[in-house]
């Protein structure tokens, strides 16, 4: 049985807190060595609560210094979300130990798991173990296609519940209910709704959210951590930062 380690209770402590949690998800595939700690330290001082590094690619030697680096200025965890086993670097609080449960592509069940559990062992990297459910969002993600997985019907919740109780049933803590970045719909509510009735884990979510009211709408469908990554690619305003964090926070 895998123990519950430190960053994973300070997250579940922070929820209880505050109800719910502002993630922003950074990029780590930049050739700028700063990128990763301006848009860190932006978000940490506007109200974001863990930070969360990963993305379908990355050719980025020179993340495990950037990590070190952001780590040094921000007090806030600092999450590897990994596309897949080549993206297990250290440096990292903790990992999202995923498995793509609803797909059928056995690289995203266990293969990309077995590569990259030797190394997160070999690290003593802490991992939560998370089921990751893409749902249908409109247009064709990178997720879908990288994954060549189909996503769940954005019109069929229940599919994606039935997911949630298997994940749970196989130990699984937290749940990442994924639209795909830059997604044109977001995790519609419903699919929200059914897994946090279904099954106690750790709600996530996240993909085309973009603003606060999507978030908080959210939240209040059951989401204990919303992911919000794309938009801050452009806007890079305190201000909406802030706004986020706060209609997220539901308990202050
Ligand atoms: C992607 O859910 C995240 O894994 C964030 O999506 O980039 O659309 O905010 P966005």
């Amino acid at each position: 049985m895998l123990r519950i380690g430190k960053t994973e209770t300070a997250l579940n402590e922070s929820i209880q807190k505050r109800g719910a949690l502002f993630a922003v998800l950074l990029d780590p595939d930049t050739s700028d060595d700063l990128a990763l700690l301006r848009a860190g330290t932006l978000a940490a001082e506007n109200g974001a609560d863990l930070l969360l590094v990963g993305g379908s690619f990355m050719g980025n030697f020179k993340l495990p210094s950037q990590v070190v680096a952001l780590k040094k200025e921000v007090s806030l965890p600092v999450i590897l979300f990994p596309g897949g086993a080549s993206q297990v670097v250290p440096g990292f609080d903790a990992i999202l130990f995923t498995t793509l449960v609803t797909g059928r592509n056995p690289n995203y069940l266990i293969d990309e798991q077995v590569r990259g559990g030797v190394l997160v062992r070999s690290l003593n990297m802490e991992a939560i173990p998370t089921a990751y459910e893409l749902i249908g969002s409109g247009k064709r993600t990178a997720v879908e296609y990288i994954s060549g997985t189909m996503p769940v019907p954005a019109d069929k919740p229940k599919l994606s519940m039935v997911h949630s109780i298997a994940a749970e049933l196989m130990g699984m803590r937290y749940v990442y209910l994924e639209a795909g970045s830059g997604a044109e719909i977001p995790v519609p509510v419903e699919h929200i709704a059914y897994t946090r009735k279904a099954t106690q884990m750790t709600i996530i979510t996240g993909g085309g959210i973009r603003d606060p009211e999507t978030a908080s709408m959210r939240v209040a469908a059951g989401a204990e951590i919303i992911v919000t990554g794309t938009l801050w690619e452009k806007v890079k305003d305190p201000l909406l930062l802030k706004e986020f964090a706060a209609s997220i926070h539901v308990k202050g």
